[in-house]
């Protein structure tokens, strides 16, 4: 066969399209396989990275076809969020009009790709039936009291003009633009994801084996249980003074109760209440005050980087010593961890030994290492022996957490106390092109969530967008509307959605099928046969955020009766990044490569085979243009090979054991392939192994040229290689088999039993020769074959012992 990639691919896409080869059946007894690939942000054009990804889903998808399963494997499009709206501001496009032409552009290369996704289902997040959806969720959360709204101090990007979670804050900076955030006091909108945090750790265990070791511990630290100490720090009378008896004490959270006696100052966050009052009622100096505000303006990063404080000049008894300790401002206290204060000991924390050095603190050592001796040019942060700590001297301080601990319960001054890095997830974004909140103020009602029945709450259409300030705020008529309790006029919320929110069950949505996607999210029948997620391959990018909220989403769409199981992803497959020249492919590095030009040069079938060949899934792939005119070589080599082929429907039965020694290893080639190809599937997904194997069977085909051999070989191969290239494999199971081969495959055994065994021979030890002999030869004749190999040794001498070690040697024990 003549290979011209393009018109196979052509004709084969256009099949499939027709014949809607992919569509999943709602046949909920047969075995299912739900392979989900996480769907991509509708920028404008697929990158390579996308292509891996995409091919990757499709590969385990087209495989679990073959072996029979009911596979599900859709796609959508993430699809709000501001790109559309930077597009808007930069070239005057509508958001809407800028979306949904670049999903329409990336559909038509998903299907250049052979990408074999359900159309059916195919959704974006920005359509109006899944905000609809969404909304209507987010009233149930609301109804559970798991949204609610509060003033807080927000992360506000002022490049971008919104509030950012937590989460999209990296190193202090906006996770977007890398413009360092500032913290500012508004109203949003919450999750409270923390309701849910020892859940969302303790079921890591659940994924162990599953999901990469790697991405489990992202998630246990970003979670960041501590157990340890609260207790209250009460001040001294000359300070109750001051503060005029406003403030008794502070709370304060350790996770070394022993080193409660090295406690040599206490700080405050800048930002916390006792801070703020004194700033207030004018106690402390302008010069003091400056210094503090700096603190507060300072970005987070260099809050964690260069130690500064000022001392408040009050303070606090030491609840075991009653000695006075200080109590300064800090600004690596942080107001959103803990109570927003702690007991500092410089002998044995490093920030605290920082901080204590560069104001001149007292440091006071307790514990001391075991061995050696104690050395105070740092912080000693290990565990030790106790000593200055009146009855605990002597004790293994690791042991004396929970004494002290205990110690402090007995006299009812503190107690025991986990606290949770994680934190609520806001999720209020003063954007337009997101999804609503579906909530109104009313002046006789306040706050009333929308009734179920006007959803969707959508967005309107004529919006200026200008960059500054939210559009829909700005909007003459969109946010008046009528109160849904008492009717009397009212005011929209302006702020949209997150869109991690639209990412956190989309995977849920895909169960939905034709016959109810306009009427229900999803029904449970769907949800019960198609979860969990058997297959979610994607970036490690999004190993905290998108895999924490969907895990969330879960656990309460399952405490809302929606779904019946804790996690949604069996198994997850981070790919690795995309490399050209030894750096990530990027528009700004100049190092792209356009998928679509390749497609054009080489076909789908050549790209989606150099990207499984040239590394392992989880792996860097670095793009190499030589290594791609080898993967076009081998398609054009396979497809030519046809012709050696014989065309039949079935299998043809072939006598193994009448074939020469290479027809019988071409045939071993083949089904160590196929066993290989199996494997790959369920266990390390080293597809580049396998294609390893079918270039090797193919090879030893090329030995010999029986046409059974060739013809049961490249029936074989074939089908394992669909997977990886669709097209060319349809077209030849076609032409020769009428696609009968593309099913599941039989491993046949006969074809591995060895029918000669080498030996080898050996004289009173000494390794002399080698023999091939029968699987079934009896010992006495194995004895005489190796007795004739190695006859000018033993001529004339005589032999006192034979021993035969099975399957290895031939041991001659000889005299003279
Ligand atoms: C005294 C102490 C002594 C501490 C010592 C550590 C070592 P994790 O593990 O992260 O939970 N801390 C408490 N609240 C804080 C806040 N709001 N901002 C900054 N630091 C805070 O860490 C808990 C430890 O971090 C606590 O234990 C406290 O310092 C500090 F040798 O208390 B420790
Ligand atoms: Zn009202």
């Amino acid at each position: 066969m003549n290979y011209i990639p393009s018109e196979i691919e052509t004709k084969w896409q256009k099949f499939w399209a027709e014949h809607k080869s992919f569509e999943p059946s709602e046949d909920f007894t047969k075995p299912k396989k739900y392979i989900l690939s996480m769907f991509p942000f509708p920028s404008g054009r697929l990158h390579m990275g996308h292509v891996r990804n995409y091919t990757l889903s499709d590969t385990f998808a087209r495989y679990y076809r073959q072996q029979g399963f009911n596979v599900l494997h859709p796609i959508g499009f993430d699809s709000f969020g501001m790109p559309a709206e930077n597009a808007a501001i930069k070239n005057g496009s509508h958001p809407k009009t800028w979306t949904y032409d670049n999903i329409d552009y990336m559909k038509k290369e998903f299907a250049s790709l052979g990408f074999s996704f359900s159309k059916d289902r195919e959704l974006a997040t920005s359509d109006e039936l899944y905000t609809k959806f969404e909304q209507g969720f987010i009233i149930d959360m609301y109804e559970r009291g798991l949204l609610y709204r509060k003033e807080g101090m927000l992360n506000w990007c002022p490049h971008d003009l919104t509030v950012l979670a937590n989460e999209q804050v990296v190193d202090g900076c906006c996770w977007r633009c890398d413009t360092p955030i500032v913290k500012k006091e508004m109203n949003q909108y919450y999750f409270k994801i923390t309701q849910y945090a020892d859940e969302l750790l303790e079921d890591l265990k659940k994924l162990e084996g599953g999901w990469p070791k790697q991405v489990l511990t992202m998630q246990e630290n970003w979670i960041g249980k501590s157990n340890g100490l609260a207790f209250d720090l009460f001040f001294d009378e000359e300070s109750k003074t001051t503060l005029s008896g406003e403030f008794e004490s502070f709370d304060v959270f350790t996770t070394r109760p022993d080193t409660i006696y090295g406690v040599s100052y206490t700080a405050l966050a800048p930002e916390h209440p006792i801070v703020t009052a004194m700033i207030e009622k004018a106690l402390l100096s302008d010069e003091v005050i400056d210094q503090i505000k700096a603190m507060k303006n300072s970005s987070s990063i260099d809050r964690q980087k260069e130690k500064s404080g000022v001392s408040l000049g009050l303070n606090v008894i030491h609840p075991l010593t009653h000695k006075t300790v200080p109590v300064w401002v800090a600004n690596f206290v942080l107001m959103d961890y803990g109570s927003g204060a702690v007991m500092a000991v410089p002998a044995h924390d490093d920030r605290d030994f920082d901080f204590a050095q560069k104001y001149d603190l007292p440091i006071h050592a307790v514990i001391k290492p075991l061995e050696s001796e104690l050395n105070l040019t740092k912080a000693y942060t290990d565990t030790g022996i106790m000593f200055n700590s009146q009855a605990f001297d002597g004790m293994n301080s690791k042991e004396a957490q929970a004494k002290v601990i205990e110690h402090f319960e007995s006299l009812k001054i503190g107690q025991k106390t986990t606290n949770y890095k994680l934190k609520d997830w806001g999720v209020s974004r003063q954007r337009y092109w997101g999804a609503p909140i579906p909530f109104v103020y009313c002046k006789n009602c306040g706050l009333v969530m929308e009734k179920k029945e006007n959803l969707p709450i959508a967005l309107p259409h004529d919006i200026e967008i200008t960059g500054e300030g939210n559009p829909l705020e700005k909007h003459p008529t969109w946010k008046h509307c009528k109160c849904p309790k008492c009717e009397k006029d009212a005011i929209r919320e302006t702020d949209t959605m997150d869109t991690f929110v639209e990412s956190s069950w989309y995977f849920l949505r895909f169960c939905a099928s034709p016959a109810n996607w306009e009427s229900e999210a999803f029904s449970s029948e769907q949800i019960k046969y198609w979860m969990g997620v058997d297959h979610y391959i994607g970036g490690i990018e999004h190993a905290i955020l998108h895999l924490l909220y969907a895990r969330f989403f879960t656990k309460v769409f399952r405490d809302l009766g929606y779904v019946n199981f804790d996690e949604p992803f069996e198994k997850l497959l981070t790919q690795g990044m995309v490399l050209k020249d030894g750096a990530k492919m990027s528009k700004s590095k100049g190092n792209t490569v356009d998928p679509d030009a390749i497609i054009l040069k080489y076909g789908a079938d050549t790209a989606r085979l150099f990207i499984l060949f040239a590394a392992p899934p989880t792996q860097e792939l670095e793009w190499n243009d030589s290594a791609v005119e080898g993967a076009y070589r081998f398609l054009k080599r396979f497809a030519d090979r046809a012709q050696n082929v014989n065309k039949m429907n079935t299998l043809a039965s072939i006598n193994h054991a009448s074939l020469s020694k290479e027809e019988k290893n071409a045939r071993k080639k083949v089904y160590e392939a196929l066993k290989r190809a199996q494997e790959v599937f369920v266990e390390r997904y080293t597809f580049n192994t396998m294609i390893a194997g079918v270039m090797e069977a193919m090879n030893a085909l090329n030995e010999q040229s029986n046409r059974d051999v060739w013809s049961e070989g490249y029936w074989i191969l074939t089908s394992i290689m669909e997977p990886i290239i669709p097209h060319l494999c349809w077209e030849l199971s076609s032409e020769l088999f009428n696609r009968h081969n593309l099913k599941e495959q039989v491993v046949l055994e006969e074809v591995f039993e060895v029918d000669a065994l080498v030996l080898g021979v050996s004289i009173n030890g000494k390794n002399r020769a080698t023999i091939e002999v029968g699987v079934s030869e009896s010992q006495e004749t194995v004895i005489e074959i190796a007795k004739a190999a190695v006859e000018k040794w033993i001529e004339g001498k005589e032999i006192v012992k034979s021993i035969v070690i099975p399957g290895k040697l031939v041991n001659l024990v000889i005299k003279g």
